[in-house]
């Protein structure tokens, strides 16, 4: 009677230490995860990454420690990256669009107009197209692990209302270190200037430049409503993020570990799109209420942006690559019904 008490305990005890995810082969080290990122804390981006932090610590038993360090203070997208690459730091998210100098398929997600919608998103970011993406990193010293939303870009400015394209016309118009976006406001008569978003706020403020384009969540979490008048609803492309590893760190992980870091990376992504999705649907109104003034363009108005824009597209398709091209268009196209 004993022995089996004692043996069902120890078997109950089994079957917890299991379920806890700390089976008796998990092959954890202490390791210390310095996670950068350039949003503020009290943004979509700050919130999931304290999300994938904690998970982290759960998963490992606190073995693993994530040091989440925003607002770009071990610097801007780009600069993360090369520290990525070269073993100094091991973990970002940023803009997919700043990824493009080391991958250039990347710029797949540049193309204006590319997703309808979040749903479309999800698709291709979460399916084979996205991975295959993603997974060019890989040559490159950087390892991907989930698509976070951005979101989709509107447009800002200090000058005038935009309603129509001509209204663009000698706005300097800061945009991402990326050529699509560059050759795309260009096109549209702005005068485009590269920028990293860690610059931004001060550029805004001085009138280094005049406006900029990036999420509402955004322009409500980094406060460019204090230096920004007018708001245009143009939704002009779906931007992603994208959390990275340095691979030199990785390579150098358990299984265990590394499976620790990529279920973190999506439980937080699918917290972060509903959370990013959430605030997005009130944003207007807040940023109404902090003295923003929004128009819509008019259909006809919105048509001929998206004409001007779609031009792009073959610069685009040619720098990714006619394959990775075609297939987009064909598996939206199936999605779509066409
Ligand atoms: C941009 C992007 C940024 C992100 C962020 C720093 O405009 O949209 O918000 O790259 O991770 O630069």
């Amino acid at each position: 009677m004993h022995i089996l008490r004692r043996t069902i305990l120890a078997a109950a005890a089994v079957s917890a230490l299991l379920a806890s995810g700390a089976g008796f082969a998990a092959d954890i080290k202490p390791r210390l995860i310095r996670f950068g990122y350039g949003l503020n804390e009290a943004s979509n981006q700050g919130r999931a990454v304290k999300l994938f932090a904690e998970q982290v610590e759960k998963a490992s038993q606190g073995k693993m420690k994530v040091r989440a360090i925003g607002a770009a203070a071990l610097g801007s997208d780009v600069q993360m990256q090369q520290a990525l690459i070269g073993g100094a730091q091991e973990m970002m998210v940023g803009s997919t669009a700043t990824l493009v100098g080391i991958t250039k398929e990347m710029a797949l997600w540049d193309t204006p107009f590319l997703f309808n919608n979040t749903k479309e998103a999800d698709a291709v970011l979460d399916g084979p197209i996205g991975t295959k993406v993603m997974n060019k990193l890989q040559d490159k010293g950087l390892v991907g692990l989930a698509y976070w939303e951005n979101g989709f870009r509107n447009l800002t400015n200090s000058k005038r209302p935009v309603t129509k394209m001509e209204d663009l016309d000698g706005i300097k118009l800061r945009v991402m270190q990326n050529n699509v976006y560059l050759d795309s406001f260009k096109m549209l008569g702005a005068n485009a200037i590269p920028l990293p978003f860690s610059e931004l706020f001060s550029a805004l403020e001085t009138r280094t430049v005049d406006g900029q384009e990036n999420p509402y969540n955004t322009i409500l979490s980094s406060k460019f409503y204090e230096v920004q008048k007018y708001l245009t609803i143009s939704n002009h492309v779906y931007s992603p993020w994208i959390v990275t590893v340095s691979k030199k760190w990785w390579d150098g992980l358990s299984k265990d570990e590394q499976k620790i870091l990529a279920d973190a990376a999506r439980a937080s992504r699918d917290f972060e799109r509903k959370d990013t999705r959430e605030e997005g649907a009130k944003a207007l109104a807040d940023l109404k209420g902090k003295g923003m003034q929004i128009n819509e363009l008019s259909p006809a108005e919105a048509g001929r942006m998206r004409d001007k824009l779609t031009k792009v597209n073959a610069s685009v398709a040619s720098n990714v690559g006619m394959d990775l091209w075609k297939e987009t268009q064909d598996e939206l196209g199936k999605m779509r019904g066409t």
